[in-house]
């Protein structure tokens, strides 16, 4: 019987895959773990597990008493929180990474999911429809560390057959949950502010895109890619990824069609920098081609899902 872990269960993106694993698979096949407890009700009909996955021996402890085939191991400081502290944010994201692959390697767990994402490019790598293998020269620390995992990910897979599967997510925009420590975190941040009758004071530039995505797709990319058969993952570092791409007034625009009097004002700070670093949208041609990738959400039916559910 198979048996899912989510590591780093209690952030924005955890919370949103352990109800769709729930759905998925039933509620007694997935069990969340973090430092903290979500308060979500739903994530909460199933067992969770204190772990702090920088603790080596806790990991292993925790994969051996429960039998786990899948762990998908979420834990990371995002972009924005990284600059702020450097080390710790490398520190964070590289010992728990390697402390999962490890146990992996000694044949605790059959199969990884490890996230990357669009940080891995920098200022060298085109702008438009990125491509998977091009210049992967990031200025964040978080971008640094997510390359470094990539390639630690491939390395695990060649010398020692561990079935890692990875995605280079771009901005996730979901409504169970805020996602904190990001740079792309300003388009959840609109819908709550819209919603609210507040103005937004945007961090971003107007004009500056980004690749995003609804949550729903990501969700489904993840649990896809995982059940895709292994000799269609041809890449073992780790997936380009598209949803939608849009900037602070696109978004605002789409938003006013159905709250007219939204007003957005622009002050960008540190963040812009980090956002002009990254590409404006992504070519997933292998996604694509190896395992069925399409996403289904553009802009239009990412902003009506979310007021939708917000309103709810
Ligand atoms: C961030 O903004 O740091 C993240 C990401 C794009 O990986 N949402």
């Amino acid at each position: 019987m198979e048996r899912h872990l989510v590591i780093g269960a209690s952030g924005q993106l955890g919370i949103e895959l352990i109800i769709g694993m729930q759905d998925r698979y039933g509620v007694s096949a997935v069990v969340s773990s973090d430092i903290r407890k979500s308060d979500d009700d739903d994530v909460n009909r199933g067992e969770f597990i204190l772990l702090d996955a920088t603790n080596k021996e806790a990991v292993r402890k925790v994969l051996v008493d429960g039998k786990f085939t899948h762990v998908y191991h979420l834990v990371a400081m995002l972009s924005a929180k990284g600059e702020e502290n450097p080390l710790a944010g490398w520190d964070l994201n590289m010992t728990s990474l390697l402390n999962v692959l490890e146990c992996a390697k000694e044949g605790l767990v059959k199969k990884v999911f490890w996230p990357s994402s669009i940080a891995v490019f920098g200022p060298n790598a085109p702008k438009n429809a990125t491509a998977q293998d091009t210049f992967c020269d990031p200025t964040t620390v978080y971008g640094v560390s997510k390359v470094a995992g990539e390639l630690w990910c491939k390395y695990y897979f060649e010398h020692y057959g561990v079935d890692v599967r990875s995605l280079r997510y771009p901005g996730l925009i979901g409504h169970r949950s805020q996602p904190g420590g990001g740079t792309t975190d300003y388009a959840v941040e609109a819908f709550y502010r819209a919603l609210e009758g507040k103005k937004f004071d945007c961090y971003l530039e107007k004009n500056e895109a980004l690749p995003m995505m609804y949550m729903d797709d990501a969700i489904r990319a993840t649990l896809n890619l995982m059940e895709a058969p292994s000799e269609c993952v041809r890449v073992r570092t780790s997936y380009n990824l598209s949803g939608c791409s849009f900037s602070p007034s696109e978004l605002s625009d789409e938003i006013r069609k159905t709250i007219p009097d939204f007003e957005t004002v622009y002050n960008p700070d540190a963040r812009q920098q980090i956002a002009a670093s990254w590409p404006d949208s992504i070519d997933d041609t292998d996604a694509r081609s190896d395992w069925g990738w399409n996403a289904k959400y553009d802009i239009e039916g990412l902003v009506a899902a979310m007021l939708k559910a917000l309103k709810r």
